[in-house]
């Protein structure tokens, strides 16, 4: 839904943008508040214009307490990642949650059946081969979560954060609403489980470029020259902004906001034990029809959980990289993990900053060669279990 917002609204978002200052910038995100007419068109923004107000409110508030010793007793919104992915555990309240994380973890967690247990993201480390994922269990999901209430904002930022999502259902009780208000509380949040056709950056750190758009791929339904002329109202006039795929001018829009971000998902569908699970499956994995996977569990009866490893290393698109010491006669039993895709450029800056520099050549074990090992360069295009030997200059 387009925004239409009035020039003023525009002036005061370039104001917005001009300062990293915390109080100022609070203060111009209130005018631009103010600025922005009430309609449905900008209900969207509005939420999310709060939202960012509330992160800059609790960090003033956490540094003015710091002195003191005392926190501001707000929930904590983020947690270190570690591991090869960090996987935010979403649900509402009583889903199972904190017993699937005490099934298959090392967490210390709290399983209870009082609703609203657990009020901070928990960490905890699951072992999946050799691979370790790190799983959060966020604040449960509620309606209203990606507008702050209860703990929506440590909610969605824990979502926002990770690198991919469960979303954990429980069978027992109309699984298939659960799943829409999930989905939609990260909608609201920009957060997409989709993969997007297209994708824009703004990339605003270069002055003195002008405004260059560079498109690969396809404006849906505009030229470029709305395109243009949409980055100037916002007083966007200095940067390179880059298209790729298929993007609406609405896309772009957003994408001056806060860009919308994807992470892959899966379902998880607990307490298959309870009568009448078996048909609540069925309904749900007919209202899913595919677009992502579902396994069934129940954490009671230990079923199924067996499957939740498998079902992250496939959907988060993880691959395993073994490193091996010139010289050495066996690689790494330790993976470094990657996304897919994943060159040995980024296997390099995953290593050590200054290997890319230092890079020579790499020898590089894997069935799918002809020659193996195989001389390869910088661009070569990993996969899971490739054996890598870098030579340096
Ligand atoms: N019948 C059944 N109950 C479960 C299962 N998993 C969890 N529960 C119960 O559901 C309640 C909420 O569990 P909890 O893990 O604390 O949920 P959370 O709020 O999502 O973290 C507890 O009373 C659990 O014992 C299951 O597979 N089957
Ligand atoms: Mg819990």
């Amino acid at each position: 839904m387009p925004t239409n917002l009035p020039p003023e609204a525009k002036d005061k978002w370039a104001e917005v943008e001009a300062t990293n200052e915390p109080k100022l910038k609070l203060q111009k995100y209130q005018e631009f508040l103010a600025a922005v007419p009430q309609h449905k068109g900008t209900m969207k923004l509005r939420g999310q214009i709060k939202k960012k107000m509330a992160v800059i409110r609790k960090d003033l508030d956490d540094k003015k307490r710091k002195g003191t010793g005392k926190s501001s007793g707000g929930p904590k919104l983020f947690v270190e990642k570690e591991g090869a992915a960090q996987v935010a555990l979403l649900g509402m309240t009583n889903v199972g949650k904190s017993s699937l994380l005490a099934a298959l973890t090392n967490a210390k967690v709290e399983v209870s059946p009082v609703p609203f247990t657990s009020h901070e993201p928990v960490p905890s480390i699951m072992s999946y081969q050799d691979i370790r994922f790190q799983i959060i269990e966020a604040p449960a999901m509620i309606e209203g979560s990606a507008d702050g209430k209860l703990w929506g904002m440590s909610t969605l930022g824990s979502a926002r954060n990770a690198d991919g999502i469960i979303l954990m259902v429980d069978l027992s009780n109309n699984p298939v609403a659960q799943l829409d208000l999930l989905r939609e509380e990260l909608e609201k949040s920009r957060v997409m489980l989709s993969k997007p056709k297209g994708r824009i950056e703004i990339d605003r750190r270069h002055t003195g470029v002008s405004l260059r758009v560079i498109l690969v791929g396809k404006l849906v339904d505009c030229t470029m020259k709305e395109v243009e002329a949409l980055l100037r109202s916002y007083r966007i006039s200095d940067a390179i902004v880059k298209i790729s795929g298929e993007v609406t001018l609405d896309e772009v829009e957003d994408a001056i906001f806060e860009s919308t971000i994807y992470r892959p998902a899966i379902i998880i569908a607990n307490k298959l034990d309870i009568q009448g699970a078996e048909a609540n499956l069925k309904r749900l994995q007919a209202h899913v029809a595919g677009k992502l996977p579902i396994i069934a569990i129940s954490c009671e009866q230990e079923r199924g959980l067996e499957q939740v490893g498998e079902a992250l290393f496939k959907n988060l698109d993880t691959i395993r990289i073994y490193t091996k010491e010139p010289g050495a006669k066996a690689p790494s039993t330790n993976p470094f993990t990657l996304k897919r895709g994943a060159t040995l450029q980024d296997l390099a800056k995953s290593i050590h900053g200054e290997f890319v520099k230092d890079f020579a050549f790499a020898r590089v074990w894997a069935k799918r060669l002809v020659f193996s090992p195989q001389k390869a360069g910088l661009s070569f295009v990993l996969e899971d279990g490739d054996i890598v030997e870098i030579h340096t200059k």
